[in-house]
């Protein structure tokens, strides 16, 4: 048995400078395990609730009354709970959070302490986390997806889509592939400066530029990956995530300065397919716009993938709805969204059985935990988002994927482009 015997929590910064909370579960056996929690700006409306301090210190941002729920109420609970059942203690926050989105233990609360108790337990067992997760055949190293220009509510600059991300595919495993993405990164650096143009980064690392259009951004990164030796469209691709809900207003899509309709921004991204590389959109429509995902699924569904990510919310009731509406094909995966890993694991089962690929993600604001990555091989998605290769906490996950690819040794896999065949 693994006794959890305590729960501690204390307050630490994400890579905002912003205060976010760290769980340490301890087992009977000493062994400690750690979750450093993330957390999102652009959030989508339904997703689980943060619990802030709203006092005066850290502009109300403070964690205490988190950090209070876990040594609290959580800890009286789970404490002498067996760290092998994740469910079972899953299930315990659930029930007395007894909240739709987790609003009374808050879900930075209650993510921390249930992955704090998968990493105890995969310590304990004396295996690695994503085997812990994902048994014995969890072995697919994911694609990366590099966010190498930022916009949106991640920058200070005036492109309006969120993300422009290089998908370096084309590699022949996971290592090869962060370094063509690199490559390509650093060949984009040197075409910005070249321009004038900024190369300072937004909150992901990506550059930050102030751009005529969106489709500057993807001119850019056409260049970058010829400008680095590769080939659009077969070694490295493009990925969009386009925030949509930050720049809906009363009905209507502001961006590039016009105000359009669903259908007429369907148009534009049918547009930018046809003449990008691009390979996936995510939340290319607001978080309520069921008719519109569903033409724009209609429309383009067969060409890339779309993906699904203030859409759903790691939410498998959501998720269900866009399953029978045919809203999408694809869902982002974000624990912190949904507040406990059973309910990010049914998610993603849920995803699979109706089709659905999965992209495993980072959020904007970020911390050193690689739980992620160990969550990406463990549920053998193919796919993960950890931001621009640059930056220590986006860095860190990629980092610990080439080290697990390294361990597995032979036994690793890599789908490549496959990974987004649907
Ligand atoms: C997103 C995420 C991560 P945030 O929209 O996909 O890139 O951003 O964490 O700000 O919600
Ligand atoms: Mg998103």
């Amino acid at each position: 048995m693994s006794e959890i015997i305590s729960l501690r929590a204390i307050e630490i910064l994400d890579s905002r400078g912003n205060p976010t909370i760290e769980v340490d579960c301890e087992l009977e056996s000493g062994v400690v395990g750690i979750m450093a929690v993330p957390s999102g700006a652009s959030k989508g409306i339904h997703e689980a609730i943060e619990i802030r301090d709203e006092e005066k210190r850290y502009g109300g941002k403070g964690v205490n009354k988190a950090i209070q729920n876990v040594v609290g109420q959580i800890a009286e609970k789970v404490v002498g709970m067996d760290a092998i059942n994740q469910a079972e203690i899953d299930n315990a926050l659930i029930e007395l959070d007894g909240t739709p989105n987790k609003s009374k233990l808050g879900a930075n609360a209650c993510v921390g302490v249930s992955l704090a108790c998968a990493d105890a337990q995969a310590i304990e067992l004396e295996i690695p986390l994503y085997k812990w997760l994902g048994g014995v055949d969890a072995c697919i190293l994911p694609v990366p997806m590099l966010n190498i220009i930022n916009g949106g509510m991640h920058a200070d600059n005036n492109l309006d889509i969120q993300e422009f991300m290089l998908v370096p595919a084309g590699g022949k495993n996971f290592k090869e592939s962060i370094r063509m993405g690199a490559e390509i990164f650093h060949t984009l650096k040197k075409i910005l400066k070249a321009e004038g143009l900024s190369t300072g980064v937004g909150d992901e690392g990506g550059f930050a530029p102030n751009l005529q259009t969106n489709r500057n951004a993807c001119e850019l990164i056409v260049r970058a990956i010829e400008g680095a030796g590769y080939k659009p469209g077969k070694d490295a691709f493009i990925a969009l995530d386009c925030a949509a809900s930050s720049f809906y207003q009363d009905g209507k899509y502001i961006i590039e300065q016009k105000s359009l309709s669903s259908y007429e921004l369907i148009n534009l991204y049918e547009d930018w397919v046809n003449n990008f590389p691009i390979i996936s959109i995510e939340d290319g429509l607001e978080e309520d716009d069921w008719d519109g995902w569903s033409e724009l699924t209609k429309r383009l569904g067969g060409k890339i993938l779309l993906v699904g990510d203030d859409l759903y919310v790691t939410n498998v009731e959501r998720l269900e709805k866009g399953i029978e509406l045919k809203a999408s094909n694809a869902i982002l995966i974000k624990p912190n969204q949904i507040g406990t890993l059973t309910e990010t694991l049914k998610c993603i089962e849920s995803a699979k059985r109706a089709g659905f690929k999965c992209i495993i993600s980072h959020r904007s604001g970020e911390t050193e935990s690689t739980f992620i990555s160990h969550l990406a091989v463990g549920s053998g998605t193919g796919l993960i988002k950890s931001g621009a290769p640059s930056r220590g906490e986006r860095v860190v996950k990629y980092n610990e994927l080439i080290r697990i690819e390294e361990e597995l040794g032979e036994e690793a896999q890599y789908l490549g482009v496959d990974a987004f065949k649907l």
